[in-house]
């Protein structure tokens, strides 16, 4: 596979960030993140792998998967320890660094808004095959970026993230079956479109929304491929999301009450999707007792027509 362009020269030139982001769908910066920030993350997340008994430490420190697993192990965090991350803040320390701060507004164009879709990923070694996908697919309505963020080495035994460079301007290449997934179709992404790179800590990957990506497989012994994947959007776009607990609903309609106490109506109809955790959709006579019913949600809308509403973790 080719290597990703490197934007890290470009980073006092904003506009040629931009460009750039435009013209491949990411910029790769390597080494612009506080490394403090980033291996005070680590230690957390190796302390917590243990305590939960997911690793051991080896002399030196590094921590060795102990073959216990969850049903998200391979794609997401265990949920005890997503609950552990979140009380700790961990996205929030990236966050709000300033020099992060600069760099996604330089990226952006404008002041950014995270939004609460953060994964942790702590993915034990294991031959999953590529899955192709576009975040923007999943998340209709949101002007998303997101923000991948390498909290190891990533040899190429321990894996890492591939895109197809170029391809968010081709449309969503996601089938219309079957769900949750719908799968790309892997001939869809040609191979000299694809590129990754060695990541390191303290790099980061911005992309775009409809930018076709992939994590790779891990085929260490019993490393972890260790990282996180936030993901914001530009400020001029906040009126267009409504974020906070499901209050009242109905085949039709959806109220969500916002953390300021404010309450929000969005019609649903045909077009709108109401999806769970995993992109499954909910039908709207069975919203009660379902996720969107248990905790935060996020929905995105045009002029209180709702476009998606998904469970968010806060
Ligand atoms: O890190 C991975 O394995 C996949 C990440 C990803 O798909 C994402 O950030 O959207």
């Amino acid at each position: 596979m080719q290597k990703m362009h490197s934007a890290t020269g470009l980073i006092g030139d904003p506009e040629a960030l931009r460009k750039q982001f435009s013209r491949d769908g990411y910029v790769y910066l390597e080494g612009v993140l506080d490394i403090d920030v980033i291996t005070g993350i680590r230690r957390e997340m190796d302390r917590l792998l243990v305590e939960y008994g997911f690793a051991r430490l080896t002399d030196n420190g590094d921590p060795r998967f102990t073959g216990k697993t969850t049903e998200r192990s391979a794609i997401r965090s265990p949920r005890e320890l997503e609950a552990e991350y979140n009380r700790l803040g961990l996205a929030t320390r990236i966050i709000e660094h300033p020099v992060h701060q600069d760099l996604f507004r330089a990226v952006a164009g404008e002041e950014v808004d995270f939004l609460p879709i953060t994964e942790y990923r702590t993915r034990p070694p294991g031959n999953e095959p590529l899955v192709w996908h576009q975040d923007g697919f999943y998340n209709r309505g949101l002007d998303l970026y997101t923000a991948w963020i390498p909290l190891t080495t990533m040899t190429e035994e321990i894996g890492g993230l591939a895109v197809a460079e170029g391809l968010h301007q081709g449309g969503y290449l996601h089938e219309s079956y079957p769900p949750p997934r719908y799968l790309i179709d892997a001939e869809d992404i040609p191979n000299d479109a694809q590129r990754t790179v060695q990541f390191e800590p303290g790099d980061i990957l911005i992309f775009d929304r409809r930018l076709p990506h992939t994590g790779l497989p891990n085929s260490s012994a019993d490393s972890f491929r260790f990282s996180v994947d936030m993901r914001f959007q530009t400020r001029s776009n906040r009126d267009r999301i409504v974020l906070g607990q499901v209050c009242d609903h109905s085949v039709d309609s959806l109220t969500i009450q916002t953390d300021g106490g404010e309450n929000v109506t969005l019609s649903i109809g045909p077009e709108s999707t109401v999806r769970d955790w995993w992109g499954n959709d909910i039908p709207t006579d069975e919203i009660a007792g379902s996720p969107l019913t248990e905790g935060t949600v996020l929905a995105s809308h045009l002029d209180r027509n709702l476009i998606l509403v998904r469970p968010v973790t806060q």
